[in-house]
């Protein structure tokens, strides 16, 4: 399926108008506690966002004065979204590899919300994470790759450019090319082959998502038992439109530090409340928004689960 069939399909699967089971016996977050200690929750689907590593020191896209697109000034970009433009990363990948330094630091750690995922993981509830993340923090804090869709790609693998050569590289070979520039010229990472550019497998605009994406989407969402987003605004499509895709019974948990936009006049005559979700509709009975930053939200859950300490240990055990 395509981008534009998967935002489709979402609209048709909210046309699905019939009696629902209800999950949750109170919409609440002790209400969701206990549906996720039951045996009934055993497929939850984690769908990530740049706010749930900026607690790591990476900057997410849209937060003001701390996000990316409000710190590109120095790069002269004809608009912010060229920095992640695949044509205009050929002609000029400078912008790019200088940004990457910031995207990608040499000491980074996961973050508690990134353990809490790991935590899901072990206690068997974890059917997958789809993150638009490109930082690799969910390999890092240990969670198993089949359990990981990376939506808009990565920085785990690069590959040249050249459509002739097309040779794969490391992370530590492309981590190594990015920071050893000086930070005010970083160095275009090349070919050792052909001499063209490397890129990072990271789905720039312009490009198709990963196979695994599409592959994954039809098979995980329409057979799951809970969805929980956290850190993202929910702007990127197709990902956005993912959260339409669980069944119109599964309880679906949002934990972002901001509210998610309203929608547009066109977006509300096509009946899409915004971000898809509905907390505040008195007709809800599976939509619940945990408002805070994630490692305090996911900190509050696992005490709540009784996992607090184990949690901790994950952390504490980390390398
Ligand atoms: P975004 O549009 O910048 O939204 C981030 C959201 O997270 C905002 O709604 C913030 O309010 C929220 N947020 C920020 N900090 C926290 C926090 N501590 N706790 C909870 N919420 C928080 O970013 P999206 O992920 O929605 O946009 C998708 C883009 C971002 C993808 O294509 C990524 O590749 C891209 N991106 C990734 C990274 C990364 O890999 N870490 C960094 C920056 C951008």
């Amino acid at each position: 399926m395509d981008k534009l069939g998967l935002f489709f399909k979402s609209l048709s699967v909210r046309e699905e108008r019939h009696e629902v089971q209800k999950l949750l016996s109170e919409v609440s977050i002790d209400g969701l506690v206990k549906y996720m200690r039951s045996e009934l929750c055993r497929r939850v689907i984690v769908m990530v966002g740049a706010g749930m590593s900026t607690s790591a020191g990476i900057p997410d896209f849209r937060s003001p004065g701390s996000g990316i697109y409000a710190n590109l000034k120095q790069y002269n970009l004809p608009f912010p979204e060229a920095m992640f433009e695949i044509g205009y990363f050929r002609q000029r990948p400078e912008p790019f590899f200088h940004l990457a330094r910031e995207l990608l630091p040499t000491e980074v750690k996961p973050t508690r919300s990134h353990f809490f995922l790991k935590l899901l993981s072990q206690k068997g509830k974890l059917r997958r994470v789809y993150t638009q993340n490109i930082d690799c923090l969910e390999r890092v804090a240990g969670i198993p790759d089949e359990e990981i869709v990376e939506a808009h790609g990565s920085f785990y693998r690069s590959h040249c450019l050249s459509s002739a050569c097309r040779k794969e590289y490391s992370l530590d070979w492309i981590k190594s090319k990015i920071m050893a520039g000086d930070e005010s010229a970083p160095k275009v990472p090349k070919c050792d082959e052909c001499g063209s550019t490397v890129k990072p497998d990271i789905v720039f605009f312009g490009e198709r998502l990963p196979d695994r994406f599409f592959r994954l989407t039809e098979q995980d969402f329409p057979d799951c038992d809970l969805l929980i987003v956290i850190g993202t605004s929910l702007c990127v499509q197709p990902f956005a439109s993912l959260l339409e895709l669980v069944p119109q019974h599964v309880p679906r948990l949002a934990i972002n530090l901001t509210p998610f936009k309203q929608p547009s006049k066109l977006e509300a005559l096509l009946g899409m409340p915004g971000s898809g979700f509905d907390f505040e509709s008195e007709s809800n009975f599976r939509d619940i928004f945990m408002q805070g930053r994630c490692d305090d939200m996911c900190d509050d859950l696992a005490a709540r689960l009784g996992w607090k300490e184990e949690l901790d240990q994950l952390m504490k055990d980390h390398k």
